[in-house]
């Protein structure tokens, strides 16, 4: 199993490809993993080293990829946090350039723009972008509560607004939607929640919210949620294994006092998690 996975790479921490690249690997994909930009940290601290790439570049080593004939055999295309709009038309050419290659390849696509409390934290032009061009193409979407709101054009203050949000989406196109982050007016102070769609199909996964602002926490959930979904495995199990892996490396976060994802350390979280959560239908 092969991943072409497009997204931001940090020197230090795990945000972007470097949230997202050891967890797939540590559940036995190979993956391809073009970068969006080189930053020193995630923009969550606040200051930081290194710039986005030139949307050229991306196209280039894109194109320097398909010349290695692998396209064919990769099933999947992943994006994240894509630095400027003019990447998002890269990431585009990639995404028709993988299909013309293997037409049943599937995009999940992390709709990175922004969180609750943090507004939006990308450049102009690339929540239109994600809107307009990705959500009609993309067969796996992943927004965030707060980019639920900002894609669909809604405010989801209840679970009825959310499932009605996320069939709008669906109805533009994605076959799978996960919405991380999920507070609604019935989601408990301590809790969290996170659901799945699929036309027809819906669930909810709640856990308790535990004291920590994870940066990349999303760039795992969506790595696990496809690797879930290749692996054929029923929507809410692809659900329940993807939010239990991420809530154990969270927890091993804690414990060990740490600012960033114990990715390595609680490696063991990502197979087989040590707690596993069940959704609910709703
Ligand atoms: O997790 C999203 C993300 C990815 N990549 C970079 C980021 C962020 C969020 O802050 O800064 C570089």
């Amino acid at each position: 199993m092969r991943i072409l996975s497009i997204q931001s790479w940090v020197a230090h921490g795990h945000a972007g490809n470097a949230a997202a690249l050891f967890p797939l690997q540590r559940l036995g994909i190979e993956v391809i993993a073009i970068h969006t930009v080189l930053f020193s940290n995630h923009t969550g601290y606040g200051d930081w080293g290194g710039r986005v790439f030139d949307a050229g570049l991306v196209a280039e080593v894109m194109e320097g990829v398909a010349r290695r004939g692998v396209l064919a055999g990769t099933a999947a295309l992943l994006t994240g946090y894509l630095g400027d709009a003019a990447i998002g038309e890269a990431v585009l050419g990639a995404h028709a350039r993988l299909k013309a290659a293997n037409p049943a390849a599937l995009w999940a696509c992390d709709p990175v723009i922004g969180d609750v409390g943090r507004g939006v934290f990308v450049r102009p032009g690339i929540a239109e972008f994600f809107r307009d061009a990705c959500v009609p193409a993309a067969d796996i979407l992943t927004p965030n509560h707060f980019e639920l709101d900002l894609l669909s054009g809604h405010e989801s203050r209840t679970l009825a607004d959310a499932k009605e949000a996320a069939a709008a989406l669906m109805a533009r196109g994605p076959k799978r939607l996960l919405v991380t982050s999920l507070v609604v007016e019935d989601t408990p102070a301590d809790a969290v929640d996170v659901a799945a769609f699929r036309p027809g199909e819906a669930w909810r996964l709640r856990t308790p919210k535990l004291s920590i602002t994870g940066r990349g926490t999303g760039d795992v959930l969506t790595a696990l949620f496809l690797a879930h979904t290749l692996a054929g495995r029923p929507l809410a199990e692809c659900l329940a294994r993807s939010v239990s892996s991420l809530h154990g490396i969270l927890r091993e976060t804690i414990a060990s006092g740490r600012e960033e994802m114990a990715l390595v350390a609680a490696q063991d979280e990502l197979v087989c998690p040590s707690r596993l959560f069940i959704p609910e239908p709703i």
